[in-house]
């Protein structure tokens, strides 16, 4: 059974919990937001974090961005999830463990910014942010679905993955892609979360022929500037016919290998996060069913609707060989 309910902006933050921060066991997690104060930090705003400057507007610092819509990848079904509640309902466990992580995210350091791409390849590069943000931009509006059974849609603005491939040229024992997140413990130390027992850095993989494929795609900004520091400045993975999990934020390192690569989520619980892990809602997440999913939005104000889940989260046309 499902039950539908509307949760008021203060229970949502029961949903990590209960869903993929539940992953270590429930005690250990609950002894862990208590031994860090985390209770206090799902509390609303304290007079502390509010008061410091830039944490007060959760687009704090984006700057305005040129790119051209590409006509292919828009949402034809449902509306754009408002800016606002997008920049203020994340996942980003290096800082904490709730959704109302936007403000602790405002510490990450985006610029300068490095991404070294190597292992199996004829050309390793380095890129400096400067050199991401002069990628020929193109906005993309994809549909967003996290393994929680939440959806949005957000207007990306970025560039295919395959032109990093174009450049740096990987060799034919190259068949997988590991991607890794910034962490530096001193100032990703999200205050639900007890860094020390997780595998960070936060890493994600692709086969090689996923990061081809056209949908695979690198944000560098959405809603028509560069990204907010909680959806993953400056650099974040967007392959939207995976579960949002697989998207890793803030990409400091990209490496070519042999071998199927370790990956955060999967170190975790292998069996609840997969590697491949498609939108597939006939494959139930072993503690929840995945056949409806809930439209977050779509405006600021926060409300749910329920809505069936598309395999491939509804691109099909465009991976379905891929799994054939
Ligand atoms: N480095 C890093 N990347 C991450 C995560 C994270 O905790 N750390 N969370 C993932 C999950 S579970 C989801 S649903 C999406 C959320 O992206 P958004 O907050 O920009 O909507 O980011 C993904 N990328
Ligand atoms: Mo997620």
């Amino acid at each position: 059974m499902v039950l539908i309910r509307i949760p008021k902006p203060w229970q949502v933050i029961d949903q990590p919990v209960t869903a993929e921060a539940a992953f270590w066991g429930r005690r250990k997690f609950m002894k862990s937001m208590i031994g860090l104060g985390a209770i206090a930090a799902a509390a609303p705003l304290t007079a502390c974090q509010a008061s410091t400057q830039g944490k007060r507007d959760p687009l704090a610092g984006v700057q305005d961005l040129n790119a051209v819509a590409n006509a292919n990848f828009r949402e034809g079904d449902r509306p754009i999830t408002g800016r606002q509640l997008a920049a203020t309902y994340n996942n980003f466990y290096e800082f904490g463990g709730t959704k109302s992580i936007w403000q602790n995210a405002q510490a990450l350091p985006t610029n300068p910014w490095t991404l070294n791409v190597g292992g199996l390849v004829k050309n390793p590069t380095t890129y400096g942010l400067e050199d991401l943000l002069n990628f020929p931009l193109e906005e993309r509006v994809y549909r967003f679905r996290c393994v929680e059974a939440w959806a949005m849609v957000v207007p990306w603005i970025g560039f295919p993955m395959s032109r990093i491939l174009d450049a740096v040229e990987p060799s034919s024992d190259a068949k997988y892609v590991r991607f890794t997140s910034y962490y530096d413990s001193e100032v990703t130390k999200g205050p639900g979360l007890r860094s020390s027992f997780l595998p960070w850095p936060y890493t994600e993989g692709l086969r090689i022929e996923e990061m081809a494929n056209d949908l695979a795609f690198f944000a560098v900004g959405a809603y028509g500037q560069t990204l907010p520091k909680q959806h993953g400045a400056p650099i974040r993975m967007v392959v939207p016919w995976k579960y949002g999990f697989k998207g890793a934020k803030s990409v400091v390192g990209i490496e070519f290998v042999a071998e199927q690569p370790a990956t955060f989520w999967n170190t975790i619980n292998g069996n609840e996060y997969k590697f491949e892990s498609n939108v597939e809602p006939d494959v139930p997440h072993p503690r929840w069913s995945q056949a409806t999913e809930r439209l977050v939005g779509p405006g600021s104000e926060f409300s749910w609707e329920q809505q069936p889940t598309l395999l491939y989260n509804g691109y099909a046309d465009y991976v379905a060989d891929l799994y054939a």
